[in-house]
């Protein structure tokens, strides 16, 4: 009672935008949802469609089976790749076993992917700046992973071997902090001057703008709620921006999730989400916030996103 008292002290609520999904989310989801209305239940799903629990519970209850790997799929069995794609070697195991895939991975992922092959391809190694084990990296370090080297964090930039300093490119995972990014490619730079750099921005415009949007919304508030999963990336790039900018910040999952501790003396909640976390969670979110006092709700704008990915042949809507 106390900490809840404490909490009410809240008056505004001062709301990132853009926020919440993302084109190739809402592609990703499409798939399945479109998979399971054509095909009908189950259709299986090479790991989580998208890093967030809330969906994947969703979809799960409505037909769709998650599985880590291929062999847990029964022969035949209609099978989705998520939206953080697949190496070429997860493709072969699934052209031979003859299963019938449809693909959801994102296409400024594939963008990646694409890269990552042609500059193999010219003789270069590839450093690519990402996180260890994630899903993304995975497949893009499969396109080439005799020529690709992962780079993790300043200290890795600093010690990484090259066969040949004048054949160095690099490529970026879609989900990194821009300025964290940034730092690391200095480095690379410093080393490698004749580093070549992707034709367009590897982090996409869906992270980017969630860390602009952010970062106004952390100007305002006393303390900052990202919606979204634990093991989303970009999720959790949103609370360490927000604290990098010197504001307090923390993941939530949803409304359940949030420590009234939090939010003592607390009079303005920045609120925004992970690129895969749903905007119902978010409305959720603001209508407690507002049952403690905050009665004032209004949205700071990076950026206005309009793009729409069309979707796999296999469940296009004609
Ligand atoms: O941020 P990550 O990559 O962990 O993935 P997510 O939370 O599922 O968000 C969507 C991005 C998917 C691929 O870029
Ligand atoms: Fe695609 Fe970017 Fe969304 Fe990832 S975060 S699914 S790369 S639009």
């Amino acid at each position: 009672m106390a900490e809840w008292a404490a909490a009410t002290g809240l008056r505004r609520v001062v709301l990132a935008s853009p926020r919440s999904f993302c084109a190739g989310v809402e592609r990703a989801i499409a798939v399945v949802e479109q998979a399971l209305e054509r095909h009908g239940a189950p259709v299986y799903v090479r790991k989580e469609i998208v890093h967030n629990a809330t969906v994947v519970a969703d979809l799960r209850g409505r037909g769709a089976v998650f599985v880590d790997e291929l062999d847990e799929v029964p022969e035949g069995a209609l099978t989705v790749f998520s939206a953080h794609g697949v190496s070429p070697a997860v493709r072969r195991a699934a052209a031979d076993r003859a299963l019938p895939v449809i693909d959801a991975t994102c296409p400024l992922v594939t963008k990646v992917h694409a890269e990552a092959r042609r500059f193999a391809g010219r003789g270069d190694t590839v450093l690519l700046i990402g996180h260890d084990g994630h899903e993304e990296v995975e497949g893009t370090l499969g396109e080439a992973p005799e020529a690709t080297r992962l780079v993790t964090d300043i200290a890795a930039a600093e010690r990484v071997q090259v066969d040949d300093p004048q054949r160095v490119s690099y490529l970026v995972q879609t989900t990194l902090a821009v300025d964290e990014a940034d730092g690391i490619v200095q480095a690379l730079r410093r080393r490698f001057p004749a580093l070549a750099a992707p034709a367009s921005d590897d982090i996409c415009y869906a992270t980017t703008n969630r860390q602009q949007a952010v970062l106004m919304a952390a100007a305002e508030a006393d303390v900052v709620l990202v919606v979204g999963s634990a093991n989303s990336s970009n999720s959790v790039r949103l609370v360490e921006v927000a604290q990098r900018a010197g504001a307090r910040a923390h993941l939530v999952d949803g409304v359940g999730d949030v420590d009234l501790r939090w939010l003592a003396g607390a009079r303005t909640v920045g609120v925004t989400a992970g690129a895969s976390a749903p905007p119902g969670l978010v409305d959720e979110l603001v209508a407690a916030l507002g049952a403690l006092g905050a009665d004032d709700v209004s949205e700071r704008s990076a950026a206005v996103e309009d793009i729409r990915f069309t979707l796999p042949k296999e469940v296009r809507r004609s």
